[in-house]
Order: structure tokens, then C-alpha cells, then sequence
């Protein structure tokens, strides 16, 4: 049904959807191309979030009539209303093209194939599925928030051989090499916030900034039932403090909190964090919900780690491995309920290793 030129367009509709990584979150990626007479005569994609859909780009862009060409688009175009843009079918429809060729199936349940069925009803040629998988891998951030309302979970561990991940519950161990400090960077930037629990924050006091990479700074997002914090803490000082988020108990200290925001960094309080027990289902909701967070970098300590796994709160591990043996020190997890994980790739980073992991699919 599709021939090589056709996958040939669609791998360009990947890359150009790829451009729009950093600012289109938590919506997903995508690029669409126009070809007449096997040339293309229009390009674009999605700029940015709230920005136009990249089939309008597209048409926009194109540098001839668009009647009677083909469309594609690595996303099913759109058809639903009451959003920031209008929907892109009466569009494509209106420009009177001849086929449109998707990769994926939109996964938002306000369309979800009612797209590609308006544009069949029309009378356009309608084709989906060519390179599907790479399709759903690229955008399966997007497709997770969809399926399960919550954000992408990424766990990243960075341990010693034998399994610690510092020397002890209150001393910070520097393990990674830069090379492995530049590959954590990077996944920060690609995240739309990093998480930490307060005895991180006690312990290493993080920057959780991205400094040795290109890319958007994430919101910080720190768990504190007491609210107990150093004053100076990097996260409460440094000029990214706005981009701090304290996730708390309702029955928090008020005056700690009043604190805090004085301090200009944001406060919220979940309702169903009792005794620094967090209902992590619950602080996933207000941050999918509240701060349209799609994606979220998990970096410790222990108790944080343990927690999202024994609720399976988990999409992606990814270890990575210095090869030092500590002999003792503070474990990854403590008190932890197995599962089964499925290997993805391995990547070497100086004398560094990182072991990316994928959720089991059942
Ligand atoms: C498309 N083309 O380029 C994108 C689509 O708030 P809006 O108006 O930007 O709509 C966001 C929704 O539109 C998003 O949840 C997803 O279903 C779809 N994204 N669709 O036809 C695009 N970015
Ligand atoms: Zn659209």
C-alpha cells in the first residue's frame, strides 16, 4: 500500500515534527508535507504549543495550489473544536487534496479516527499506518498522557556497581563521569519537570538545572510532608526559583509555607499526603491536570525511587553505572516488589554506562 517515496515523507514529517520538541509540550509533535506530482510544494509543523497545527504550516508554506496533492502528516489531522486552534479537517477538506497519508491515529478521544473518517466522508483518499511505530515511540510521551491521564515516568538512577547510590543517607557521593553529568542534563531538558523528595534536597542540594546541555529549564518539583529545608537550599536561591514547586500535606505548617512563597518559589498542597506518605497517583493528577506536565524525570532518593516503583508508577528506568564498587552505602530501593522490565538500549558514556529500560508491555 506504501511505497518507499511515501516512507521517504513520512521520515521527513518526523523530522520536521522533531523541531518543534522543546516547545510544543504536552502536545505532541508533528510535521505534515505536501506533494503534487511527486514534488513537495509545502512544508511545516507544530511551532509551539497553543501555536498552529503543523497542516496549517503546511498549507501555508505551500508554494502551489494544494488541489489534488497529498498530504502527510505524522498525526491524524485533528477535527475536534473548543481549543486553542480551530480543527485542521474542514482545512485539509476546503484545500481539496487528493490523499492524506498519516502514520498515527490521534489517541486524544475527541478524535481518535473521527479525523481520518470526516476527510474518508469528503472523499479524499485516506491511508494510515505507514510507519507506525516510529510514529507512536516519537510521540509516546503524548500517547501515554492520553492513555493513562498522568505524566510519562522516567526513574533515573545513577549507581555504583554494587548498587548505591551514595556513600550514605546524608552525604552525597559524586559517581558519574561529565560525560554521564551532560546525558543527565539532556534528559532534564527533555522532561517538563525533574522530582526529588525533601532528603535529596537536604542531603546534595541539587540544582536540577540544565547547565551542560541546550534546552528548556524544567519545573523542580520537591515532595516535603514537614516542610523541613535548609534556607540556602540551591532550588529556593538560585535565579530558575520560579521554577521551583514544593508539593506538601494540607496539614502543613502554614507559616513554613508562607516562607517558602516568600521566597518566590510555588506551594501546592495535596489533599491525601498524610504523615510524609504520598499518594504519588494523586500528586500525578495535579501535575498532569494543574501544570500540564507531560513528562516527568524521577531523580531520587531511595524513598521516591522505591515508592514509584512499588506502585508502578513507571514508563521508563533508565541506570546508569559507574564502575566503582562502594562496598556500602545507601541502596537504590529499600523494601521493593519485583516486576519485570524489558531492555531498550545502551549507551556508553565515558567510562560511564547507561542501561535504559522500558515498562513491560503485557
Ligand atoms: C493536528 N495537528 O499539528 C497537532 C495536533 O489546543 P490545540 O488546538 O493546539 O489542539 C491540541 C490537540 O490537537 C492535541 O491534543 C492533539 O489531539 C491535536 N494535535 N493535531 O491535527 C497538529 N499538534
Ligand atoms: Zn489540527
Amino acid at each position: 500500500m506504501f511505497s518507499q517515496f511515501d516512507k521517504k515523507m513520512m521520515r521527513r514529517c518526523f523530522t520536521l515534527a522533531r523541531k518543534g520538541r522543546f516547545k510544543v509540550r504536552p502536545n505532541p509533535m508533528v510535521g505534515a508535507v505536501l506533494v503534487k506530482n511527486g514534488r513537495v510544494i509545502g512544508e511545516g509543523y507544530h511551532r509551539y504549543f497553543g501555536g498552529p497545527h503543523a497542516e496549517v504550516e503546511a498549507f501555508q508554506n505551500a508554494t502551489e495550489d494544494p488541489t489534488g496533492a497529498t498530504l502527510y502528516c505524522n498525526l491524524e489531522p485533528c477535527c475536534h473544536a473548543n481549543k486553542k486552534t480551530p480543527p485542521c479537517t474542514p482545512l485539509v477538506i476546503s484545500k481539496k487534496v487528493a490523499r492524506v497519508v498519516v502514520a498515527n491515529i490521534d489517541p486524544n478521544p475527541d478524535v481518535s479516527g473521527k479525523g481520518l473518517q470526516q476527510m474518508r466522508e469528503a472523499g479524499i483518499q485516506v491511508e494510515s499506518g505507514l510507519l507506525q511505530e516510529e510514529g507512536a515511540e516519537l510521540n509516546r510521551v503524548f500517547f501515554l498522557n492520553m492513555k493513562e491521564n498522568r505524566p510519562f515516568i522516567t526513574l533515573k538512577i545513577a549507581r555504583s556497581l554494587d548498587g548505591f547510590i551514595s556513600e550514605s543517607r546524608d552525604k552525597q557521593t559524586w559517581l558519574t563521569s561529565e560525560k554521564a553529568i551532560k546525558f543527565v542534563h539532556r534528559l532534564r531538558a527533555a522532561h517538563q519537570a525533574v522530582l526529588v523528595g525533601a532528603g535529596t534536597v537536604r542531603a546534595d542540594d541539587p540544582q536540577l538545572t540544565v547547565r551542560m546541555a541546550r534546552g528548556p529549564q524544567p519545573l523542580r518539583v520537591a515532595l516535603s510532608a514537614s516542610l523541613i529545608f535548609s534556607d540556602r537550599a540551591q532550588i529556593f536561591t538560585d535565579r530558575f526559583r520560579d521554577k521551583t514547586l514544593i508539593i506538601t500535606t494540607q496539614q502543613a505548617d502554614k507559616e513554613k509555607i508562607e516562607q517558602l512563597l516568600g521566597k518566590g518559589v510555588r506551594v501546592e498542597s495535596a489533599p491525601d499526603l498524610t504523615n510524609g506518605n504520598i499518594n504519588l497517583r494523586l500528586l500525578l493528577e495535579i501535575l498532569w491536570q494543574k501544570f500540564k506536565i507531560g513528562s516527568l524525570l524521577v531523580e531520587g532518593g531511595q524513598q521516591i525511587f522505591t515508592n514509584f516503583l512499588n506502585e508502578r508508577l513507571l514508563d521508563e528506568l533508565i541506570l546508569i553505572e559507574t564502575p566503582v564498587l562502594l562496598g556500602q552505602g545507601l541502596p537504590a530501593f529499600d523494601r521493593l516488589r519485583g516486576h519485570f522490565l524489558q531492555l531498550k538500549t545502551i549507551k556508553k558514556l565515558g567510562p560511564d554506562v547507561a542501561i535504559i529500560y522500558r515498562k513491560k508491555e503485557r
